[in-house]
């Protein structure tokens, strides 16, 4: 890699990861945090040496086939990379890193959060004051909603965040069930009070609260689809954090109009950023509760998403392996 390698940023990252970014490296860093036209993201892998992009960025094989010879580093300020062709870059002889661990946590508390913002309807709850509704007190038999204690969780891809949502589920009482490509040692297993289920469809048969935490692959595509859909519980409620594509959005929104499922809590989308009129209207009769991809959205995980950035970048420009490869075997 030559001196002076150019880094170049596709959008806004915290003031202290950017001037950080400033010391370390020739960095061209995003001036609007507008996501990138095809153009403008064709002429940035034409120019740079390193590609910081995050999942607004579509890096297909098109774009990667556009890229300039002194494109040697992708790394993605972000945990999944379904937005990037790995075995395209790979070919290419590009290197791509990611940023593992640091938003687990964040995003097991979105989840214990939306799945609780569903069962005990808190959208609901926190628009009746302010909105002026006239409130003659409480009521035995008003706003309720259902219990999550004692219920069965299962949870679909039990790797970091699967886990992170299954201790903290422990505490507010569910039993934790999971289905994963691999079934985890056994004293993770005991750790956890989890279940597996060798069959998904046996485990969404038998699940009140179904929480998705697998990376969107070719093989988890419409994993859950209108079939799998069906076994679920007319009570369950379905929860995704993950990737939208993971879901068959549209059979999903088919029995939620349906009444064949009791609610969904979802911060991820089919077609981000778009997000479908029906899920909409289905949000404003309270029957689902929508988040526009907060999952990881707090300032200490974006920050700490830089600095894995970073030390990425630092590691592969001083010629070592950087800590985070992806590679397309592990998807
Ligand atoms: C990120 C995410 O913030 O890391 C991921 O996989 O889904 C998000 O929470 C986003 O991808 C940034 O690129």
């Amino acid at each position: 890699m030559r001196q002076g390698a150019l880094v170049v940023v596709t959008r806004r990252l915290p003031d202290a990861v950017e001037a950080r970014m400033r010391e370390l490296f020739d960095v061209r860093l995003s001036a609007d945090d507008r996501p990138l036209s095809r153009e403008a993201l064709v002429a940035a892998v034409e120019s740079a040496d390193v590609l910081v992009p995050t999942i607004t960025d579509r890096i297909d094989a098109g774009i990667i086939a556009a890229a300039g010879d002194r494109l040697k580093l992708i790394a993605n300020f972000g945990n999944g990379v379904d937005h990037i062709d790995v075995g395209a870059a790979t070919a290419r002889g590009i290197t791509v890193t990611n940023t593992p661990g640091v938003l687990t946590e964040d995003t097991a508390d979105m989840t214990m959060a939306l799945m609780l913002a569903v069962t005990r309807r808190l959208p609901e709850g926190a628009r009746i004051l302010p909105d002026g509704e006239p409130w003659p007190g409480w009521s035995p038999t008003w706003m309720l909603g259902r219990r999550i204690t004692g219920k069965r969780l299962g949870i679909v891809g039990m790797g970091r965040i699967g886990q992170a949502l299954a201790r903290r589920a422990r505490a507010f009482g569910l039993s934790v069930n999971y289905h994963n490509r691999r079934r985890l040692p056994v004293e993770t297993e005991t750790a956890l009070a989890a279940t597996y289920w060798a069959s998904l469809d046996r485990m969404l048969a038998r699940m009140d609260i179904v929480s998705i935490h697998c990376p969107h692959t070719p093989a988890t595509y419409h994993l859950l689809s209108a079939r799998r859909l069906k076994l679920m519980k007319p009570d369950a409620v379905i929860v995704n954090t993950a990737r939208g594509e993971v879901i068959d959005e549209q059979a999903l929104i088919a029995m939620l109009e349906r009444d064949e499922l009791a609610g969904a809590g979802l911060d991820v989308f089919q077609h981000e950023p778009a997000v479908d009129p029906r899920l909409m209207r289905l949000a404003k009769a309270n029957k689902v509760v929508l988040l526009p991809h907060m999952g990881s959205a707090t300032l200490e995980g974006r920050i700490d998403m830089g600095e894995k950035v970073m030390v990425n970048i630092r590691a592969f420009l001083d010629g070592h392996r950087p800590p985070n490869r992806v590679l397309p075997s592990m998807l």
